[in-house]
């Protein structure tokens, strides 16, 4: 597991080299960013089980057999999995915006999802979905200017919709 600084740190020296300036200035201003990068992760995290909630009404609206008898979400038993599915890859996009880094992400959630739903019968598309669906209220909640002090928020966001892309894609 990775962080924007051990990641950068473990390159150079696999290269046997000094930590460059392009390197370092990278690192610079993301420490400068980092309120806002903690203002994210703090409004995801504190609005974590809406997200999830919506996202998951949301993915039952539109793909209602999975709901119905012999769906992946009947029963409570399997409504409850998804639910915790979806928390789970909610949750583990909020460490890897935190770090930085996307490995947290990959290495202990998305690293054989694909073929653990394909052992279960999950449909790996559908779960994509959902994720986007919390992608989207993510970014809705991240982004809100509302009653803040304005700044350019354009590249924490998109590397927010980056994490939920690569979680969409690893199981679709
Ligand atoms: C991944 N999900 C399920 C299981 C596992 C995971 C390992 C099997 C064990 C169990 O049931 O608990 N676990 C989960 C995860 C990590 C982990 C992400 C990462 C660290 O450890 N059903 C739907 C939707 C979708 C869904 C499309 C969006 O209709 C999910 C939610 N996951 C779902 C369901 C099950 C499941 C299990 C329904 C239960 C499947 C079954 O038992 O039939």
């Amino acid at each position: 597991m990775f962080d924007a600084f051990t990641k950068v740190v473990s390159q150079a020296d696999t290269r046997g080299e000094y930590l460059n300036s392009g390197q370092l200035d990278a690192l610079i201003s993301m420490v400068k960013e980092g309120n806002k990068r903690i203002d994210t992760v703090n409004r995801i995290t504190g609005n974590a089980s809406s997200i999830v909630a919506n996202a998951a009404r949301s993915l039952f609206a539109e793909q209602p057999q999975l709901i119905a008898p012999g769906g992946n979400a009947y029963t409570n038993r399997r409504m409850a999995a998804c639910l915790r599915d979806m928390e789970i890859i909610l949750r583990y996009v909020t460490y890897a915006m935190f770090a930085g880094d996307a490995s947290v992400l990959d290495d202990r959630c998305l690293n054989g999802l694909r073929e653990t739903y394909l052992a279960l019968g999950v449909p790996g598309a559908s779960v994509a979905a959902g994720v986007q669906k919390m992608k989207e209220a993510a970014i809705g909640i991240a982004n809100d200017r509302s009653g803040i002090t304005q700044g350019d928020c354009s590249a924490l966001m998109s590397e927010l919709a980056s994490y939920f892309d690569r979680a969409a894609a690893a199981v679709s």
